[in-house]
């Protein structure tokens, strides 16, 4: 059984992982309009992984006994500055999500939970790889600068890229 501190914990980061997704989908839908379609290939690919990355909780929690929640809709926002906005943003925003992961293992610790902190670890690694991708995209960027010629192929790059 999943204790009720720890599941009341694993519904919240339901709600992170759903809203990256719907980051993700405005960064995805704004780059589309903007003409960058390979950006914003990665982009939706991205969004779909975030919602895998909710539904292995989602299932997680009902596997041990829980009862997972679906959240409501927040909305993302909406307008970007520019590329070199979007993945500064997204290098933040997985910052963030990856704080929020380590203060969940951090409470399975504190209450023994070790079957949900073994779980956890695939989303710690996870992390380790988001942040690495934005970060090395963003250096890609800022060799880029404002050239062109050189987010024309950026882009085309981007839509050939895994997530
Ligand atoms: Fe779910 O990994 Fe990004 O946020």
């Amino acid at each position: 059984m999943v204790p009720e501190k720890i599941e009341k914990a694993l519904n919240e980061q339901i709600t992170h992982e759903g809203q990256s997704s719907q980051f993700y989908l405005a960064m995805a839908s704004w780059a589309d309009v903007q003409g960058y379609n390979g950006i914003a290939q990665f982009l939706f690919r991205h969004s779909d992984e975030e919602r895998i990355h909710m539904l292995k909780l989602l299932t997680f929690i009902n596997d041990r006994g829980g009862f997972a929640i679906v959240p409501a809709l927040k909305q993302p926002p909406l307008e970007f500055k520019n590329i070199h906005d979007i993945f500064e943003q997204v290098l933040k925003h997985e910052i963030l999500v990856s704080t929020e992961i380590n203060k969940l293992v951090e409470l399975c610790l504190q209450e023994k939970d070790y079957t949900t902190h073994t779980f956890l670890q695939w989303y710690v690694n996870e992390q380790i790889e988001e942040e690495k991708m934005a970060s090395k995209i963003l250096d890609k960027l800022k060799l880029i600068g404002e050239d062109k010629g050189g987010l024309y192929i950026f882009d085309r790059d981007m839509g050939a890229m895994r997530t």
